[in-house]
């Protein structure tokens, strides 16, 4: 992509990058050709578009390598405070274009392009993008991996390389198919494997396969082993490369000696591949805790790899283990690795032989928390009796820590036998659980909520007790998101109008975005923002109409919705407002209304019906719409299959209407907010998450809010009701109605039958028929306001020169400052 760039020649980027003995320059064809004959010895005159690809993006490789060698060696040098940012999702997407851009080569790879007469297009569509996590947890550990790398801090992601990402979405007859996705299928050019860096972690049990399912065998101690495959992390400018450490599971080469040679070689082979199952795939849920024992071990890898991976870190550079709070700082994202707590404290107690008050205090001050939602059915907890099992040792040290952790509650609460039971890190019942929440809050020393209303309703009212336990521990560090990838990288024509405009310091500086309020007014400037817009969606259909067929019309109103398919964020409350829209089209056809195009993405967690029943309802929606005269080129609603990483690159900066809709208090932040915000497009939304930052720097008359406030929706529970709402408001009723005589199923009798006893009969736990009529209402006024394009194009960029607090960067300053209490280790 043609990005704002400092011009630099190609002689003195090689130059920047040649800093260790291999040269660059002198030889042409040693930056690409070779790979084809050393990497793949292959005739180049035969390679296939992926060879190209491949080929390609190991001379990228190459010329990062010199500086991700440097990077960790000055950071052993000056033996920098370390950053773990430990994870169960990394949702990175493609790797090439944005390690191109973080590079500065832009210059260097058109060139190239040109002699070498390649399709850029269709080179980086070549790569499969990494799909390693569900949605807004991963995509945010991704951001945060960018801003680290581009603050230059020495910070390094530890996650697990699972074969199979988030499945692949496809849609038949309207509903969800799930397959398997393959990313690995060919040799990814990014990672590297170092099985010399390999750790082994034990477990009090072995397992067996059986019919899919993992069966624990008891009293049979076993070892798996770890090996790191490492991905690099550029940050913007080329100087700072971090890494990306993600663990494979294998089984130890050792273990099956006694087998061999007892004869049972298949036997003992096959017990390989159930340790090598542990990493195979993605749990595909968001927002909810399955609760699997194969995903509890999952967790329990994840983190004793990293542990034992960065305390030999440490280990190389500092002698007194006092000093681990001041070398090292590990944030765990959710509680998903909250299994750190009592491996950190098994090493500190069992391996460094320190007493328990010391290693306690060490732990609790190298560990930090990270919450991200407040769904109940999110919180893990896990049955005490597999740890019992599998890890005695560690349930042991939980017991302890609990045991210390109640006491202190007792000496500060006396008396208050019921905050016990709630603080306590078990759950009784049958089974008794542990509460992994708990165990992340004590063990730590800083739980953070990640936007301004969700840390306070966690502060106050989810973790109550802790927050009264531990006020300072509790703070708040607002989500953002990688201005690289989303705004200079997939907005080529709007990062071009704003370079042109305020320069290009806004890359790693977001906050002079606001050097674009003046232009709000200056007509020029709003013709230029309508265009790169126009730009931008046209770009988008060609991209959708090549990769699926589906043609969309640039001429009309895109409007997006986004996210995974969960009941809180109310996709079924955005059709609800189509359906209301086609009514009226239907009873008035003379009616105005600007031609709109209606875009749904994102994944249903397998297991979960009622969400699939929504992505059917959409799809059938779009059918019927697309079917009626009186309706078609009118409105459209389209379902694009397999939301990604890749796709959501092409669709936000196309996008003039962003849909935020979750009922108030459920959306723990959202991010897709923040790249809508960046990308020009006006936001539809609920006081909820951080859309309400957002509104609060753009300004509120800048924004569409509409719907109950949080609190409104905590007061409203006891008195709600979606009758009310069904026999007083006739166009909700008449949607209603529409839906359940089969209009949307004609073929399929009451398949969306669910919706009644969900919205009516069971109380619309998520009030999607309070908000309708007010949701209709900010519809009218947004629509009212696109037609004054000068006025909508005036906000659109208000909303642009606002958007600076949303970089991650600032929030990566915030963790940095506030948490990790680490400096930049420039790497020069
Ligand atoms: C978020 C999750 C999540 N919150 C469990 N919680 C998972 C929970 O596999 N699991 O078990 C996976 C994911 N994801 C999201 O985090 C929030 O819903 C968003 O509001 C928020 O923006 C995002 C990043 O903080």
């Amino acid at each position: 992509p043609v990005t704002a760039q400092p011009s630099n020649d190609a002689h003195t980027l090689l130059k920047q990058y040649g800093c260790g003995p291999i040269p660059f320059s002198g030889t042409d064809n040693a930056f690409y050709e070779r790979h084809f004959v050393f990497d793949k010895v292959l005739d180049k005159r035969e390679s296939t578009a992926r060879d190209q690809f491949e080929a390609f993006a190991r001379s990228v490789r190459d010329v990062l390598s010199q500086r991700w060698v440097l990077t960790e060696q000055i950071y052993g040098r000056q033996n920098a405070k370390r950053i773990y940012y430990v994870s169960m999702e990394f949702l990175i997407g493609r790797s090439l274009a944005n390690n191109v851009t973080n590079l500065l080569l832009d210059p260097l790879i058109q060139d190239s392009l040109k002699q070498k007469k390649l399709d850029w297009i269709e080179l980086i569509e070549q790569e499969p993008d990494a799909g390693l996590g569900n949605g807004g947890l991963g995509r945010l550990a991704a951001c945060f991996l960018d801003s680290m790398a581009t603050l230059q801090l020495a910070a390094m992601g530890y996650g697990l390389r699972y074969e199979y990402g988030i499945f692949k979405q496809s849609i038949n007859d309207g509903w969800q198919e799930e397959t398997a996705d393959n990313w690995l299928r060919h040799p990814d050019p990014w990672e590297v494997a170092r099985p010399n860096e390999a750790v082994e972690i034990k477990l009090n049990c072995s397992f067996e396969l059986h019919n899919g399912v993992l069966r624990a065998i008891p009293g049979r101690p076993s070892t798996m082993i770890g090996i790191p495959y490492d991905r690099p992390v550029v940050g913007y400018g080329g100087k700072t490369v971090n890494t990306l450490r993600l663990w494979a599971a294998s089984a130890a080469d050792y273990f099956d000696f006694r087998e061999f040679s007892g004869g049972d070689f298949v036997g003992a082979l096959a017990e390989t591949l159930t340790a090598e199952t542990l990493t195979r795939v993605l749990y595909p849920d968001d927002s909810t805790s399955f609760g699997q024992a194969l995903r509890l071990v999952q967790e329990y890898f994840l983190a004793a790899c990293s542990v034992a991976d960065l305390i030999r870190r440490f280990r190389k550079h500092n002698s007194d283990w006092n000093l681990l709070p001041e070398k090292v700082a590990v944030q765990l994202n959710d509680t998903h690795p909250a299994l750190t707590v009592p491996e950190l404290m098994r090493v500190l107690l069992d391996e460094a032989n320190l007493g328990w008050e010391t290693a306690w205090d060490l732990t609790r001050r190298t560990l930090a928390y990270t919450n991200h939602t407040l769904l109940p059915e999110a919180m893990e907890k896990w049955p005490v009796a597999w740890f019992e099992l599998m890890l005695p040792r560690h349930l042991q040290i939980m017991l302890e820590i609990n045991q210390r952790h109640l006491d202190a509650v007792r000496t500060k609460f006396p008396g208050e036998n019921e905050r016990c039971t709630r603080m306590s890190l078990l759950e009784e019942g049958s089974p008794k659980k542990l509460r992994m929440a708990n165990l992340a809050i004590v063990g730590s020393h800083s739980t953070n909520g990640v936007a301004a209303l969700h840390s306070q309703l966690l502060r106050t009212t989810t973790l109550k007790d802790f927050g009264e336990m531990f006020p300072d521990r509790f703070n708040n560090k607002t989500n953002g998101v990688t201005p690289r990838r989303w705004l200079l990288l997939a907005n080529p024509a709007l990062a071009r109008n704003i370079t042109e405009a305020i320069g290009d310091g806004w890359i790693r500086d977001l906050d002079q975005l606001i050097k674009l309020k003046p232009l709000a007014e200056d007509c020029a400037f709003l013709a230029a923002i309508r265009k790169s817009k126009y730009q931008a969606k046209s770009e988008f259909a060609n991209w959708l109409l090549r990769t699926s067929g589906v043609k969309l019309d640039p001429d009309t109103i895109f409007d997006s919705q986004v996210k995974r398919i969960h009941e809180y964020k109310r996709q079924l409350l955005n059709a609800l407002r189509i359906v209301v829209l086609y009514n009226r089209l239907r009873q008035n056809p003379e009616l105005a209304m600007a031609p709109r195009t209606f875009l749904f993405a994102g994944k249903a967690a397998p297991a979960y019906h009622f969400a699939k029943l929504v992505i059917k309802f959409i799809n059938n929606l779009a059918g019927t719409i697309e079917g009626d005269p009186v309706v078609r080129g009118r409105l459209r609603v389209v379902f694009l299959p397999d939301y990604s990483v890749s796709m959501a690159e092409h669709l936000i900066p196309a996008t003039e209407v962003s849909n935020q809709i979750s009922t108030a208090g459920y959306e723990a932040s959202g991010t897709s907010n923040m790249k809508f915000m960046m990308n020009g497009a006006l936001t539809i939304g609920t006081r909820d998450g951080a859309t309400i930052e957002m509104a609060e720097a753009a300004g509120e008359e800048n924004f569409f809010l509409f719907g109950l406030t949080a609190d409104q929706v905590s007061q409203n529970r006891t008195w709600y009701s979606p009758r009310w709402h069904y026999e007083n408001e006739p166009e909700t009723r008449a949607a209603l109605e529409l839906i359940f005589s089969n209009h949307f199923s004609r073929h399929e009798p009451n398949v969306f039958e669910p919706f009644r006893q969900l919205l009516l009969d069971k109380g619309d736990y998520y009030m999607h028929l309070a908000d309708l009529g007010s949701y209709l209402a900010a519809d009218q006024q947004l629509t009212a306001l696109y037609k004054i394009t000068d006025a909508w194009a005036s906000k659109a960029v208000l909303n642009v020169a606002h958007a600076g607090r949303f970089s991650s960067d600032r929030t990566i300053a915030e963790y940095a400052a506030d948490i990790w209490d680490a400096k930049p280790c420039p790497v020069s």
